[in-house]
């Protein structure tokens, strides 16, 4: 089990692993005419960086987690987890089929999932309480918590950010996928107040730092860098749907899914991508 984490991070390898993702994620998405692609697109980079950058493997075995709040994002996890061998390739193809163990929202028993999310605003106090749970056990398990903008609307989401603040929980790293949309409405119209949602972080005791999401090695040296001594947030600017042009910024694409034209030229764009 490798103990410390590397500072060198390959960006060019982290890119090319990013297209594989979003390709496979069109791929099973269009088995069964699935929605919610552009919300996978969205975190892409950042589950890539926690996943290859930032988890301890040893073989399929991790001392860390990764939650993601943001359960309809589920797809990319997926994605890598059978890329990881955790999940088979038998299982992806029975996405959201009967019979099969992989629904649209991560379920708790599945390999390499470690809680049942979808219903949004829960998942900061699950990590958090996963986060004590570690330390209270003298482990040293990271807590790695994907969460979107829009679920910052919860309440529950502030309790167990200042719970975490309180316990100065430095096990604790929350990425935030801050792409602008909740559903249909723009968070920066429909809650204002929300930003600078770092600000928000930083006066509940939390270390905290904004990147482009989309630079898997902007977000793994935000990580690297960090003060330590508190729960860091990484408020990761994103574009929902990136990669396929006709899916950025257009809100339809967190429930539609693409016909087949449409899935070509998806294809065809998803060969290069910049950050
Ligand atoms: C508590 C709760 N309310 C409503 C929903 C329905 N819902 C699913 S996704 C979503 C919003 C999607 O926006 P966001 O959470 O910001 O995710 P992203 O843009 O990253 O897809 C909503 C309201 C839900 N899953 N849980």
């Amino acid at each position: 089990m490798s103990e410390t984490l590397s500072n060198v991070f390959d960006a060019g390898a982290a890119r090319r692993r990013c297209l594989t993702y979003r390709r496979r994620i069109l791929d099973i998405s269009q088995q069964v005419g699935a929605l919610h692609i552009a919300p996978a697109f969205s975190c892409t980079e950042i589950v890539d960086v926690v996943y290859n950058g930032l988890m301890r493997w040893d073989g399929e075995d991790t001392p860390d987690v990764i939650l993601m709040s943001k359960g309809h994002g589920c797809m990319i996890q997926y994605v890598i987890l059978e890329e990881k061998g955790i999940l088979l390739r038998e299982d992806l193809d029975l996405y959201c089929k009967p019979g099969g163990r992989l629904g649209a929202h991560p379920d708790y028993g599945v390999p390499g999932i470690s809680a049942s999310t979808g219903s949004l605003g829960h998942g900061m106090g699950l990590a958090t309480g996963m986060a004590y749970g570690e330390r209270l056990q003298d482990r040293d398990g990271q807590i790695y918590l994907v969460l979107s903008d829009g679920e910052c609307q919860e309440g529950s989401t502030w309790e167990g950010a200042m719970m975490a603040g309180n316990l100065a929980l430095e096990n604790l790293i929350a990425f935030v996928d801050l792409n602008d949309f909740s559903g249909l409405e723009r968070m920066s119209e429909g809650h204002p107040a929300f930003h600078p949602v770092i600000d928000k972080f930083l006066s509940f005791g939390w270390e905290g730092v904004e990147v482009n999401g989309h630079s898997a090695d902007e977000i793994h040296e935000a990580v690297m860098n960090r003060e330590g001594g508190k729960p860091l947030v990484v408020v990761s600017k994103t574009v929902k749907g990136k990669g396929v042009s006709y899916m950025e910024h257009v809100p339809i694409w967190h429930y539609r899914a693409p016909s087949p034209e449409e899935y070509k030229q998806a294809c065809d764009e998803l060969v290069e991508i910049s950050a």
